[in-house]
């Protein structure tokens, strides 16, 4: 019994030590771990998946996706935070900012990018759960490359491929990063399948929160249908400010973007019906391609989410995704480390059953 799906793995991905998030004010120790990389590597490694790593890419495939300045500030901001003595000489070990630039605070001025460090540390981020420390940008290119891989192997005639992204992406905007994530690998993946042939790509998103950094980068283009299913944001779960069931896209967009928000509670029947809904519509559009961004973290055992999926759901909604065509698959969410493993195994083996059954 082995399975047949490339994982796509960077050592990198193991950098990235956010050393907790700060949440009301008060730094938890965070649940966004390098374990986490280590726990869905070996689950699938001995499930009999072949491990394969990560090709480094270079900066200009992400600015297909991303803002310039963002790629640039996260590249070097540790560096300088580094340099201004935040961490030697006044104990501040990570990056988290503290002023935030809003559209209501410049009321209409330009955005400037003052000469303080601690100064233009919000410019680019839009909470403060998601931390920078020395090794983040070698892990967050690692995560991109491991998209990128993955949707090269698909884009060559791969029916399959598992991208081990670490950090996870779904929260990062063109131009901002926020709730764990620095830059989308999905949306990574999803434009260079893109511009390796697919005309037009589904991305399904089943982590248990909204990806809005996914649907924003996509919400005026009809040639990448987004579609998620989530914890309902209204009922108090992050992102809070967007994953809600009347967002459809914008211009050509317009229809090309469906969220399906559930109740705290929700499991493996009503999870499953909703993910049957995202996968019509995505049909509908006879993509030639699909990313799947695939949190764990609505499992029931999950710390961050109230849905109760076990891993019989989830590896019934593997099967589902993968039949739609073409899928890479790439790793959000999922922070129960005991249960991680299996729950990765599960979703994995449905998309395989899904593609090769
Ligand atoms: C990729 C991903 O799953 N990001 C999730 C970010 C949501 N984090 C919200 C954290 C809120 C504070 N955590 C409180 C845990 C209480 N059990
Ligand atoms: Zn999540």
């Amino acid at each position: 019994m082995s399975l047949p799906v490339p994982v796509v793995w960077s050592e990198d991905c193991l950098r990235h030590e956010p050393g907790g998030e700060v949440w009301l004010g008060v730094r938890d120790p965070g649940t966004e771990v390098p374990a986490r990389a280590l726990v869905l590597r070996d689950a699938l490694a001995a499930a009999g998946a072949p491990v394969v790593p990560a090709r480094p890419h270079g900066e200009q495939v992400l600015r297909a996706v991303h803002d310039p300045l963002l790629l640039e500030h996260l590249a070097g901001i540790w560096r300088d935070w580094d340099a201004a003595g935040l961490p030697a000489s006044y104990g501040r070990d990570r990056v988290v900012p503290y002023v935030f630039p809003t559209e209501a605070m410049l009321a209409g001025l330009p955005i400037r990018s003052p000469a303080a460090v601690h100064g233009r540390v919000g410019r680019f981020c839009y909470d403060t759960m998601t931390l920078i420390g020395p090794g983040s940008w070698a892990a967050i290119r690692g995560a991109a490359d491991a998209a990128l891989t993955a949707a090269e192997l698909v884009g060559s005639g791969e029916r399959l491929a598992y991208a081990l992204c670490r950090p996870p992406g779904h929260h990062a905007t063109a131009a901002a990063y926020g709730g764990s994530c620095y830059l989308n690998n999905a949306a990574i993946a999803a434009q260079a399948l893109r511009e390796s042939g697919a005309a037009r790509v589904a991305v399904i998103d089943i982590d248990a929160h909204h990806g809005n950094g996914t649907q924003m980068i996509f919400y005026g283009r009809a040639d990448v249908f987004y579609g998620s299913l989530h914890v309902d944001p209204g009922a108090g779960w992050f992102p809070h400010y967007a994953g809600y069931a009347g967002e459809r896209g914008a211009g050509p967009g317009q229809g090309a973007n469906r969220n399906l928000p559930l109740a705290p509670g929700t499991g493996d029947s009503d999870w499953l019906a909703a993910l049957d809904v995202l996968c019509a519509e995505a049909r509908a559009l006879r993509p030639d391609a699909v990313v799947v961004s695939l949190g764990l973290d609505a499992a029931a055992t999950d710390p961050e989410s109230p849905l109760c999926v076990t891993e019989a759901g989830y590896l019934a909604a593997g099967r589902k995704v993968a039949a739609l065509g073409p899928a890479v698959l790439i790793q959000e969410g999922g922070y129960d480390l005991p249960t991680l493993g299996a729950l990765a195994v599960a979703a994995v083996s449905g998309a395989a059953a899904g593609a090769y059954g």
